[in-house]
């Protein structure tokens, strides 16, 4: 869906705070962060979720994706204190966004991994 909002933040149509820039990603703060540090990392290219990114994505782009999401972790100082990824795909995972992104939220500690829908 080339008209999903990652899609025209990466064609510079709509604004983001951005984090990290690599030549096969994207880092920016999430519009509605839900812990100290919300940070979402894309892929350039137009992949949905992490299994249609590990299926056809490039070597190349998925050790950029893979070492752009560390790096995050570096510079936003979550690193040693620790911090917590999410990739929601589909219905099930409750994916608003059709474009892969690995949420990355740290600063407080973050209770349990799931609360009970
Ligand atoms: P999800 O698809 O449910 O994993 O989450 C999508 C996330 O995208 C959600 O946390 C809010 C964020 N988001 C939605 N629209 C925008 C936007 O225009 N800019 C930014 N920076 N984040 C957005």
């Amino acid at each position: 869906d080339p008209e999903n909002i990652f899609a025209k933040i990466l064609r510079g149509e709509i604004p983001n705070d951005t984090v990290l820039e690599t030549e096969h990603s994207l880092a920016f703060r999430d519009i509605r962060p839900q812990a100290p540090l919300h940070v979402l990392v894309i892929p350039k290219g137009a992949y949905v979720s992490y299994d249609h990114f590990a299926q056809e994505a490039s070597e190349a782009e998925i050790v950029d994706y893979v070492r752009a999401i560390g790096e995050v972790c570096r510079r936003e100082g979550v690193a040693g204190d620790g911090f917590r990824m999410i990739s929601n795909a589909g219905a099930h995972g409750v994916q608003e966004v059709p474009h892969l992104h690995v949420h990355i939220l740290g600063g407080r500690n973050l209770g349990r991994m799931l609360t009970p829908a």
